[in-house]
């Protein structure tokens, strides 16, 4: 058992904690000290389920052998090598394993180190691509409503979460964003993909006549809108957002650093949707959250037509210290064997019907006014407490917490996504668990 009083740091005051209320953090904290497989343990030597993968990143669970030995294994080896005009084995193994899982035609990879980076590097592929090709007018960007693309100034330009935005001047100029797809009067309580809302792929033909599709680059949109609170796309919207990108020449960008890596029960959710993008934002789930690191996949004619020019020059001004890092690309290689030799890629659409099943055993349970989901992931919206929106989720998340189960909220919305690696047990335990939470507030 961890002793405490070693383990819990005594003065909290330093670190500003991201994403958090800090000062409710540290009169309070919640402070893991390790984890194993589906749980961690806290400083006061708690076990916690882990009902949302980290921050939806641990798809292989906690502590995996693999992936320890693979970083333990790379770090005596060769710790770091320059990323720019240097390479070493792991970071091109790495990426010919990583472009056989992406949907065919997607064959080339660029690393960067987060989500956040991952959106910055595809915006700007985007962009010089459409220069590159000579199509230079192209310089708009269309987002979301409700969209999360990370942190960064492109990111949050093309996001559409307001809190995220708000504060941080006028941002990229030259976007233009989509209505969200949440219509909880149509879909409410919808198990899987909603009947309704395909019409409002429609409003992409509208912002490009409004604009003249000749000077918009590309459309980034998240297959499922995890941040924001689950947004599962209604039938048919990806495929009709595929038909006018294609009509019009512009690139689209889906933003899986939620839903890549078996999220849905496929690697990426363009296979689970069966719509083939352009570009292919990952992160989070490569790594199984081991280590920083994400990739975006580009398809041929994108890679290709960068590879023109004198072969001496830089083709791509772009790229970070910590692109392809050994550490990382290790972590990654070992991830990538626990999933396969687990077949955790496929896990989710084995369990989904019974996630489903479970989570809808909700629907009855104080305060629910919808629930969601897709593969393994679940959302349950609670009615917010009057004059004081989010409230009623935080202490719902709290209350979990203290019983020991680890739970995300967002806004008044439950969001859960465990690592591929749960039992049907553990599903019980869980549900059990939210069902008693929703019951105690
Ligand atoms: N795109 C998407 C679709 C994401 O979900 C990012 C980009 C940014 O990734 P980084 O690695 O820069 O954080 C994300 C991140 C939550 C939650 O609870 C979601 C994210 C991160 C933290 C919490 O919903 N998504």
């Amino acid at each position: 058992m961890p002793d405490s009083a070693n383990l819990q740091p005594n003065d909290l005051r330093a670190f500003w904690m991201p994403f958090t209320s800090n000062r409710q953090f540290k009169a309070n904290p919640r402070m893991l000290v390790s984890a194993k497989d589906m749980h961690y343990t806290t400083a006061d030597g708690r076990q916690i389920l882990d009902g949302t993968a980290g921050l939806w990143c641990v798809n292989a669970g906690h502590g995996r052998p693999r992936i320890v030995k693979a970083i333990q294994d790379q770090v005596a080896q060769l710790d770091y090598a320059p990323a720019f005009q240097m390479g070493h084995p792991k970071a091109f193994e790495l990426a010919n394993r990583l472009v056989d899982l992406t949907p065919a035609g997607m064959n080339h990879c660029f690393y960067t180190n987060s989500g956040s980076e991952s959106v910055e590097t595809a915006l700007k592929i985007a962009l010089a691509y459409q220069r590159a090709r000579g199509e230079g007018g192209r310089i708009r960007l269309i987002g979301r409503e409700r969209g999360y693309h990370g942190v960064n100034f492109g990111g949050i330009s093309v996001g559409g979460i307001v809190a995220n935005r708000k504060m941080f001047g006028t941002l990229l100029s030259g976007v233009d964003h989509m209505p969200h797809t949440h219509d909880p009067a149509r879909n409410a309580f919808t198990r899987g993909e909603p009947e309704h809302g395909a019409e409002l792929a429609d409003e992409l033909e509208r912002i490009t006549t409004l604009h003249d599709a000749s000077t918009i680059a590309a459309v980034i949109v998240e297959p499922v809108a995890g941040s924001t609170g689950v947004l599962i796309p209604p039938k048919g919207y990806l495929k009709r957002l595929r038909e006018i990108c294609d009509k019009h020449g512009i690139l689209l960008i889906f933003d899986e650093v939620i839903t890549g890596f078996g999220r849905l029960g496929t690697p990426f959710a363009a296979d689970y949707f069966d719509v083939t993008p352009d570009i292919i934002t990952t992160a989070k789930g490569l790594t199984s959250g081991v280590i920083p690191m994400g990739a975006v996949f580009v398809c041929d004619e994108i890679h290709d037509t960068f590879m023109n020019g004198p072969e001496e020059l830089i083709e791509f001004f772009h790229g970070y210290t910590y692109s392809g890092n050994p550490m990382a690309a290790a972590a990654a290689l070992g991830t990538l064997d626990t999933y396969q030799e687990e077949r955790l890629l496929t896990r989710a659409s084995d369990l989904a019907p019974y996630w489903e099943e479970r989570l809808h055993s909700l629907v009855d349970h104080p305060y629910v006014i919808d629930i969601r989901n897709v593969g393994l992931i679940g959302a349950i919206e609670l009615k917010p407490i009057d004059g004081a929106p989010t409230r009623r989720a935080f202490s719902a998340f709290l209350k979990a917490f203290e019983m020991g189960y680890m739970i995300r909220t967002t806004g008044d919305i439950i969001a859960l996504s465990p690592p591929l690696i749960i039992t049907k047990d553990q599903i019980d335990e869980l549900i059990d668990a939210i069902g008693k939470v929703l019951h105690s507030l």
